[in-house]
Parts: structure tokens; sequence; C-alpha cells
């Protein structure tokens, strides 16, 4: 059984609250429970965390070592300059999807940078909450075919 962390960023926790026309009307809690029976269904262990603070999520990316199979996370703006959290993700070595539910491309040109996808199996931007539906078959199908 696959062991998947899901951790969310600054600002995260907002969702639902405000800005829908961005980032959509659930809030988090509503898109966690939906991964919960996607999980069901496919027979994985799913963990969920956010923080607004960098070095609490990197202190739990570092929890995840030798624990963890993969990784799903909105790293918020941290996506853009953290080489903190792109450096724990490194460290610790697990499979990592990157997910965003606005299409960053399509936005302010600060936006446009990842310094997370380099380091990512890959990533996911512009379909909403769907992008965290998405991102769990895409961590899966990837650590299936590691597995052979
Ligand atoms: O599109 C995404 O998922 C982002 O990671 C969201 C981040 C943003 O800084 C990234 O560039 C793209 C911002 C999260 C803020 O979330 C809010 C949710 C509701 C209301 C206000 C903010």
């Amino acid at each position: 059984m696959f062991r998947i962390l899901v951790l969310n960023g600054p600002n995260l926790n907002f969702l639902g609250i405000r800005e829908p026309g961005i980032y959509g009307s659930e809030s988090l809690g509503d898109i966690e429970n939906r991964l919960k029976k996607l999980a069901e269904e496919d027979g994985i262990e799913l963990s969920f965390y956010q923080s607004n603070h960098e070095g609490a999520l990197i202190d739990r990316i570092h929890a995840a070592y030798g624990n963890c199979d993969g990784i799903l996370i909105n790293p918020g703006a941290l996506t853009h300059y953290s080489y903190a959290l792109r450096d724990a993700l490194t460290s610790v070595g697990i499979p990592t999807v990157e997910i965003h539910l606005s299409n960053i491309h399509a936005r302010e040109q600060f936006r446009h940078h990842s310094v997370i996808a380099p380091i990512a199996v890959g990533q996911i931007a512009g379909f909403g909450s769907f992008g965290y539906d998405m991102g769990l078959k895409a961590i899966l199908r990837h650590l299936d075919q590691r597995q052979g």
C-alpha cells in the first residue's frame, strides 16, 4: 500500500472563503475529503498537512523521510522562490508531483517560474481542485511503474 503525503503551503487554508473566481469554491477540507474517498478506492494511505510557514512545511517533509512513498504539493507562492523547500524535497528523495489550482503560466510574470518543477516528477496547473485528483493518479502511476 502506497503512503502519500498531501502538502499545501501558505494561504491555501483560505480556499473556498475568498477569490472563488481564481481558486474555486471548495475548501481545502472539501478537497481532502474527496481525495480520501479516491484513496480508499485505490487502497492508498493519505496524510494531509497545510502550513503558512516555510519551516513547518520543511519539517513535515523531513518527517516523511522513510515512511512516505510520494508527495503531492501545492507550495503556494513558495513555488516561485523557496530554494529551501526545493532542497527539503531533494534531501528526502521522495517522488513529488507539483499541483496548482490556477494556470500559473497564464498569470502574472512572477508566477510563471517554479523552482520546484525541475525536481518534481511533473507539474499540474490550471484544472482547479481536480488537479489534486489528477496528481494522485499521476503519483500512483509513477510509483507503480517504478516498482515494475
Ligand atoms: O494556483 C495555485 O494553486 C497557487 O499555488 C496558489 C497560490 C499562488 O501564490 C500560486 O502562485 C499559485 C496562492 C494561494 C492563495 O490561496 C488563496 C485561496 C483563497 C483566497 C485567497 C488565497
